[in-house]
């Protein structure tokens, strides 16, 4: 039974996890035996969390680089390859929230957020993918959706744009990775304690809200992504594709 969900010999590069959800999914991976690849902008919050893991006795290694720059994942990648890393599990956590109304929102801020939510999913699960084809051995693909995958928030217009992206983007990777034993699949995230979320947590108003629409009456903690996406990277999963499965407290199962 545990083999099922061993990740022993596979690595997994997890786009934004120097910290937030992206540090514990990392974590997560690597205590159910994947070596893992830390990935985030800034060399010394990449390197700080390389550390932590490696403290635990976690095989981690890290690499700053910009997941919305094609070249940038493009050279990762090539590093990589150059060093036999193969890359089996990829997690498209990597993204930022920007708050504001529409009809105040600048088109570079819109961009920026679909550019980091949404399209460097496709940018890195392409050079992730084409490796995996070549090698074939298949691999897993986990894209990190959210309740806006789902549901429209006012003022969270690009986020929740490119979280329903990822819902069909996950889908359109199924319809072309699966014949190579590909799963591809997401996690939408409930309202999760981040730094991404501390003003909201610190908005009481806010904070009654999350509370109010979940039936668990709290806000998840990062840790608790971490056993469906050991699922979702693991054998267990051989068959799974294109779900989008929802940690959230049961938010979107009551009414
Ligand atoms: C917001 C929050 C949400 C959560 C999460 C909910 O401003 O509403 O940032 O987007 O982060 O995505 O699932």
């Amino acid at each position: 039974m545990t083999k099922l969900f061993d990740l022993s010999g596979r690595t997994a590069l997890v786009t934004g996890s120097a910290r937030g959800i992206g540090y514990s999914l990392a974590e997560g991976l690597a205590a159910a035996g994947a070596g893992v690849i830390v990935n985030g902008t800034k060399a010394d919050t990449v390197d700080a969390a390389v550390s932590r893991l490696r403290e635990q006795g976690f095989d981690a290694r890290g690499r700053a680089f910009d997941v919305t720059d094609e070249q940038s994942v493009a050279a990762a990648f090539a590093a990589w390859d150059a060093e036999g890393i193969d890359v089996d599990i990829v997690v498209n956590n990597a993204g930022i929230q920007f708050r504001k109304p529409m009809l105040e929102l600048a088109l570079a801020d819109w961009q920026r957020v679909i550019d980091t939510n949404l399209t460097s999913a496709f940018i890195v699960a392409k050079e992730a993918a084409r490796r995996m084809i070549a090698r074939g051995r298949g691999g897993k693909i986990i894209n990190i959706g959210s309740l806006t995958s789902e549901g429209a928030r006012a003022t969270v217009a690009p986020y929740t744009a490119a979280k329903g992206g990822i819902k069909m983007l996950t889908r359109a990777m199924s319809a072309e990775w699966a014949v190579h034993d590909i799963q591809a699949n997401a996690i939408g995230p409930g309202y999760i304690l981040t730094d991404m979320n501390q003003a909201l947590v610190d908005n009481a108003s806010f904070d009654a809200w999350v509370k109010s629409s979940n039936p668990s009456q709290r806000w998840g903690k990062p840790e608790e992504l971490v056993g469906t996406a050991v699922y979702l990277a693991s054998p267990a999963s051989s068959y799974v594709n294109g779900q989008i499965i929802y940690v959230d407290g049961g938010w979107l199962a009551v009414l």
